[in-house]
């Protein structure tokens, strides 16, 4: 079957969008306070966490977030994408493990939680209690894609009981002599499937406290040896999801966020690429990002090599893309910013148009 037919490929950030899952906001449930929260969680949203923890997400947030993912919806059907949501499950259940229960969180970030690499559906096993269920909310479009003829993997789950975490640490002591610390030990294989960013046979993915050396070393061996897997670090002291902090645009362009990221740092492989230096974020850091740095102004979603779904009110960013070559499409997305994420993490791409190739030489 020629790539063209396969019903699940995407092999690069940029190639033309042809089908994507765009998360929901319904159930959505906020997590209790712990220490793995804390560990990339901004300290002046705890309240936030001590006040809800276990109980769902304020309605009027979630009513607020859902109509902009419904929005999303429609602009991408517009663009001729073909757009599939996930279940909402019933986040506020717990989950009762051996070993600890958990309430859930949300079907709010496929691209935490699945990645798609050439055909293959890879599920990630995650690293926080409360995302343990969270796959099955993709379970039937995931089985419907495994009956179009992808491949599909599932990581093996940890146990996530608590010696799995590494209670040394703290957000205060993130580099103990110049070494990054992470609130997750490497005793069983963790990932988060947003730690990994794809640029065709070259995948680059960064230890996080929800991604360790075992979850990438599974990754490495499952998706063969045509893959190339680097491991990259940046100045980020928490970090959580790679998608804010180095973003390929197209063959040849990458976006970095200079708060985190040195000229020293970027891996060789980009050395012929130009590379261009997000600009600051628009939101206020304290604006009820509670979840999430103030960088999700990078978390957007690539329609081609030129269209770029950008939150609306990052005029600046929209401003750059422009003077580089590219479209930038407005969409309002500021309500959903609270759960987490941004344009990017609501998506996770199914299908998109192109081969599997090499872009660095
Ligand atoms: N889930 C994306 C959030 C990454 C960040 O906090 O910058």
């Amino acid at each position: 079957m020629i790539n063209d037919q396969k019903k699940v490929w995407s092999c690069n950030e940029w190639d033309p969008l042809e089908e994507v899952i765009v998360g929901v906001v319904d159930n959505a449930t906020v997590p209790v306070w712990s220490p793995t929260l804390a560990s990339t969680t901004p300290s002046h949203a705890k309240w936030f966490f001590e006040e809800h923890g276990g109980k769902p997400f304020p309605a009027e947030m979630v009513e607020k977030a859902s109509a902009e993912l419904d929005n999303l919806v429609k602009v991408l059907e517009g663009l001729r994408v073909t757009v599939k949501r996930p279940d909402a499950l019933d986040f506020t259940k717990s989950t009762r493990t051996p070993w600890w229960d958990s309430t859930g969180l949300y079907a709010a970030m496929p691209r935490d939680v699945m990645m798609v690499i050439g055909d293959s559906i890879i599920e990630a096993p995650m690293a926080w209690q409360s995302r343990y269920v969270e796959i099955y909310a993709y379970r039937n479009l995931i089985e419907d894609y495994f009956r179009d003829g992808a491949k599909w993997l599932a990581a093996p789950k940890g146990s996530m009981k608590d010696d799995f975490y590494n209670s040394e640490y703290t957000p205060e002591r993130a580099e103990i002599d110049g070494v990054r610390q992470f609130v997750i030990s490497e005793k069983e294989v963790a990932f988060d499937a947003a730690d990994f960013v794809r640029c065709g046979k070259d995948i680059f993915v960064q230890k996080s406290n929800v991604t360790n050396e075992m979850g990438i070393e599974w990754v490495r061996r499952h998706i063969g040896s045509e893959f190339n897997v680097h491991i990259v670090q940046f100045d980020d002291e928490h970090p959580m999801h790679i998608d804010t902090t180095i973003v390929p645009l197209a063959p040849g362009k990458l976006l970095i966020n200079p708060s985190w990221v040195k000229r020293s740092q970027i891996p060789k492989q980009f050395d012929s690429w130009e590379i261009i230096e997000a600009t600051e974020p628009v939101m206020p850091y304290d604006s009820a990002l509670y979840f999430s740095s103030d960088w999700l102004t990078m978390n957007f979603l690539s329609v081609d090599e030129k269209r770029i779904l950008v939150e609306e009110n990052e005029v600046p960013l929209m401003d750059l893309l422009s003077k580089h070559g590219f479209e930038p499409i407005p969409i309002p997305f500021r309500n959903f910013y609270p759960f987490g994420g941004s344009i990017h993490c609501a998506t996770a791409d199914i299908r998109r148009r192109g081969d599997l190739q090499s872009y660095f030489g």
